[in-house]
Formats: C-alpha cells, sequence, structure tokens
C-alpha cells in the first residue's frame, strides 16, 4: 500500500488533499478544526472556497489569454501574400502576386499620341484635341478582364461585399459584370490590402496606352469583317439573340453575350479582351475633351465625379464604339451587364 508521504511528495496529491478537508471534516484535520468552534471552520471552508475561485480565474484568465494569441497569430498570417517582386522583370513578363491574384503584364513606360481628330473613323468631339501622353514609369496591367473567378475569391473572404448576378451565362472565366465603379474600387484595394503593393483601375491615358500597344489607327483589325479574330463584339450571333436597334459587326465570333476572357488574339502588349467583351471602368472622372488633362498619364480628379469613363465597347456594341479612343461617361453606382474592370498594378 502506497504510503502517505509518497502521496504527499507530489503537489496534485498535496491540492487534492487540501481540497478533500472538508469532506473529511470528522476526520482527523476536521476534528482540529471542530475543536476551534464553528465560527473557526466556516472560516477555514471560506478561505479554502476563496482559494479554489482564485484559482478557478486564474486558469480562466490563462486560457482566454492563449486563445487571444492564437487569434492574433491567425490574423496577421491571412491577409498577408508572399507577393511577386515585379522591380526586376522585363516589360512582356507576368506574374501574380497569390494564386487567386490575377495574372499581371509587366508593362513598359513610353509616349503615344491619346485621342482622334472629329469624324476620324466616326469619332467623336470628346475624343480630342488629340495629345501626347508620356507614362514615365513601368507598371503592370491585369492580362485579362477582372472574372468572376477572380471576384468571387474576394466576396469569399468578406472583402467585396457585392455578389453580382451572371445573367444566367455563367461564371468563373467570364469576366464580372454588374459591378459599380466603387465596387471595382473595392477589388482593387482588397488586392492592395492582401498583397502590401498598390493595385488601382487603370487612369483613361493609361488604357488607351495598353490598348494602343503601340498602334496609332482606331483598333487592332483592318477591315470590320476581321473583328471576330481580334474581340468579343456585337456580331451575327449576338444580333439573332439580342436584335438591338443598331449595326452589328459583319462576322460571327460565337458568343452571343460576353465571352470567357482571353478567346481572342492578344494585343501588342500580351493584353486581352482590350477592345470588346466588357466595357472597363476607369479611374477618370467624365470630362468631355482632353483640354487641361494631365500629359503624364494620371487620372483626372476633376470634372464630373458621378461619372466614370468607360472603355473599350463591349459584346453588344456596333463597330464605332470598339475603337481605342472611344469613351463613353457612366454614372458610377450603375451595374449593367456589358461593364466590367481590370486593374492596374505599380512597380517601385
Ligand atoms: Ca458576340
Ligand atoms: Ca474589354
Amino acid at each position: 500500500m502506497m504510503s502517505m508521504k509518497a502521496i504527499l511528495v507530489s503537489g496534485t496529491a498535496i491540492a487534492a488533499v487540501a481540497f478533500a478537508i472538508p469532506a473529511q471534516s470528522d476526520g482527523l484535520p476536521g476534528a482540529q478544526i471542530a475543536q476551534s468552534g464553528p465560527t473557526a471552520k466556516q472560516k477555514e471552508l471560506e478561505r479554502l472556497e476563496t482559494e479554489r475561485k482564485r484559482k478557478e480565474a486564474e486558469a480562466r484568465k490563462a486560457a482566454a489569454a492563449a486563445k487571444a494569441k492564437a487569434a492574433r497569430k491567425t490574423v496577421k498570417r491571412t491577409p498577408k501574400v508572399r507577393r511577386a517582386d515585379a522591380r526586376g522583370l522585363p516589360p512582356g513578363n507576368t506574374f501574380r502576386d497569390c494564386s487567386t491574384c490575377p495574372e499581371m503584364v509587366v508593362i513598359p513606360p513610353g509616349s503615344y499620341m491619346m485621342g482622334s481628330n472629329p469624324g476620324q473613323d466616326g469619332a467623336a468631339k470628346d475624343e480630342g484635341p488629340p495629345r501626347n501622353v508620356s507614362i514615365p514609369k513601368k507598371f503592370a496591367v491585369s492580362r485579362n478582364e477582372i472574372t468572376f473567378d477572380d471576384w468571387d475569391a474576394c466576396v469569399k473572404v468578406r472583402r467585396c461585399n457585392h455578389r453580382p448576378a451572371d445573367e444566367g451565362w455563367g461564371r468563373s472565366s467570364r469576366p464580372v459584370i454588374n459591378v459599380t465603379w466603387r465596387d471595382a474600387l473595392q477589388y482593387a484595394e482588397w488586392l492592395s490590402q492582401s498583397t502590401g503593393v498598390r493595385y488601382r483601375l487603370l487612369s483613361e491615358a493609361e488604357w488607351e496606352y495598353v490598348a494602343r500597344a503601340g498602334q496609332s489607327g482606331s483598333r487592332n483589325w483592318q477591315g470590320e469583317g476581321n473583328a471576330c479574330q481580334y474581340a468579343s463584339v456585337y456580331d451575327k450571333v449576338g444580333e439573332s439573340a439580342n436584335t438591338f436597334k443598331w449595326k452589328a459587326h459583319s462576322c460571327s465570333d460565337g458568343f452571343p453575350q460576353s465571352a470567357p476572357v482571353g478567346n481572342f488574339l492578344a494585343n501588342g502588349f500580351g493584353l486581352y479582351d482590350m477592345l470588346g467583351n466588357v466595357w472597363e471602368w476607369t479611374a477618370d472622372c467624365w470630362n468631355p475633351s482632353y483640354a487641361g488633362a494631365p500629359a503624364n498619364g494620371a487620372a483626372r480628379n476633376g470634372g464630373d465625379c458621378s461619372q466614370r469613363v468607360v472603355r473599350g465597347g463591349s459584346w453588344g456594341d456596333k463597330p464605332q464604339d470598339v475603337r481605342f479612343s472611344d469613351r463613353f461617361p457612366v454614372q458610377a453606382r450603375i451595374r449593367t451587364s456589358n461593364i466590367g474592370f481590370r486593374v492596374a498594378r505599380e512597380i517601385r
């Protein structure tokens, strides 16, 4: 049989004995308390009870502190990703900052003539006066329009509030639609916060620079009948499905509405669907002319800021509206089935 001494060498056993005292009030220790009178016994019981509660409180506090420490570790780990170091990448290279981040293409700095002359290939007055714009530094642009997959990753982690409808056309690699200008900003902000590098909408000047990719004409293609190799536009298929009141392109691109991104030929910078598929929100407030616009590629933050500029035309647009220099003002709060966006990412 184990001796009392053997039991008492263990701290746990000591505690067990101490807590056992009230239950053993008829035994020797209890008898000693009884000899001291009911008041002394009561006091001892109270002291033991207080001690028990103190130990319990300490244990609870320690458990809560450990839980909070673990939670802090999780929060710190979740949003930050190991982003790509794009600084050394030459133009034309692609990268992703995280597995759910959009694929980005490095764009070289350069100069170009923005806009068109009135009447040139159906151009409107608001596309002028034509002006020289210099993009001073390399930056990156998403290879594709932001897709439903891209967008839904943001919704999944509750950093994008709005889950847009897909009109029954399907989600996955189709361009996200039914997003306001502010929805688009929220997505870019999520990427910025997750990666620690700045994502944003393209300025109008940047948009036209990357859409042209060195070309001075109106489009990637010559002859309207060739549009369907290069872009998702209002075509013969679209005409039979939608019966819009305007002219369709005289070819078939195979899609009555939006097409999954990257289905048509890339432009000179390796970007897809700059023209057609969906109009793309840009950062700029609406101004009906380029008079007074900055020449360094910056967005215009003055003018009618309730309307923002969309670029590039869409699956529902006639040839005149699918051009590098075409621009259109849209209420920033509008959600519609032919406007999406792509993102720029700064490289510093
Ligand atoms: Ca089409
Ligand atoms: Ca587009």
